[in-house]
């Protein structure tokens, strides 16, 4: 399908593997540059994968995952047609944070602007060790419009994201994850990998609990502890009377589920 999610020469590739979707920004020559096209892409891609998979992995094709809102396209748009090509971008991210199944981010070099953004709606980011991070809107006079004032605020606090905003600092993958924005930092070239070794393993997961944690938690950390602590019972209590945990409980009081082992004991 050109120019939306699907073959190789779309903007966005889309691959099934198992239970794991594969959704690839796929416009290297621009660095992988958001435009309004890419966007719906990337909506049909998070719908099919939302279908079809447990689990997916949003990676970049080329050496960088993303460079942002593309600059060209914007520079033309009305004040309106901007605020609407905002709220778009952010139905569509919330479609990957609040969807069905959770995903993946594998992050190369330039993860900058609306490609933090990108990264910030997925609910873990694997960073390798070419991977950079800058929110340079301040140079660009212009500010994130893909929900980066909510999602990398509460990612990384907002006076880092300030930090970035103002200074336009570029941050390393190492820094990234010293700051809480990436949780796994792998050698150059293994993001992808390592991003889909992760899905894999969240692919075997209740769906019902994978549901609840990109759901409920992220709502929870909104509530007050009162209502988050009475919330969290309900989840907790839907979860343990579906089939699926009754099974895996039964499973592991069998002796026929794996247990939990120490680091360095598999
Ligand atoms: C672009 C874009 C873009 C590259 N929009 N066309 N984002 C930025 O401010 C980042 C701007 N980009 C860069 O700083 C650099 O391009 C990179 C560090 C990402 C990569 O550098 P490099 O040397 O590998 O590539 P390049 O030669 O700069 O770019 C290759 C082409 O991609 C070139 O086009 P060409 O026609 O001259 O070949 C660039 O113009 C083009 N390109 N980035 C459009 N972003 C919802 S609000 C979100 C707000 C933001 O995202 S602000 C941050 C925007």
């Amino acid at each position: 399908m050109q120019d939306s999610a699907g073959g190789a020469d779309s903007l966005v590739t889309y691959e099934l593997r198992g239970d794991v979707a594969l959704i690839g920004l796929n416009r290297p020559q621009k660095r992988n540059a958001i435009s309004d096209r890419v966007v719906e892409a990337i909506h049909d891609a998070v719908l099919r994968a939302s279908s079809e998979a447990k689990a997916a992995v949003i990676h970049g094709h080329g050496p960088h995952f993303c460079a942002g809102l593309d600059l060209s396209e914007h520079s033309q748009k009305p004040l309106f047609e901007a605020v609407k090509g905002s709220r778009r971008w952010h139905a569509v991210f919330d479609a990957i944070e609040r969807g069905t199944i959770p995903f993946v981010s594998a992050l190369t070099g330039a993860t900058v602007g609306g490609g933090f953004e990108l990264a910030a709606s997925t609910h873990i980011r694997v960073a390798d060790k070419t991977a950079f991070f800058a929110l340079p809107e301040g140079q660009r006079g212009i500010f994130v419009g893909g929900g980066g004032s909510v999602r990398i605020a509460r990612l990384i606090g907002p006076a880092r994201m300030g930090d970035m905003m103002l200074t336009g600092r570029v941050l390393s993958a190492e820094a990234m994850e010293h700051w809480g924005g990436v949780t796994y930092v792998t050698d150059e070239g293994g993001a992808l990998d390592r991003a889909v070794e992760v899905a894999t393993q969240m692919a075997t997961n209740a769906e019902f609990t994978n549901y609840a944690i990109i759901n409920a938690l992220p709502r929870i950390a909104d509530m007050s502890s009162d209502n988050g602590l009475f919330a969290e019972s309900m989840v907790a209590s839907l979860a343990t009377m579906t089939d699926d945990a009754q099974d895996r409980l039964r499973a592991f009081l069998e002796k026929r589920a794996a247990k939990v082992k120490a680091p360095g004991h598999d």
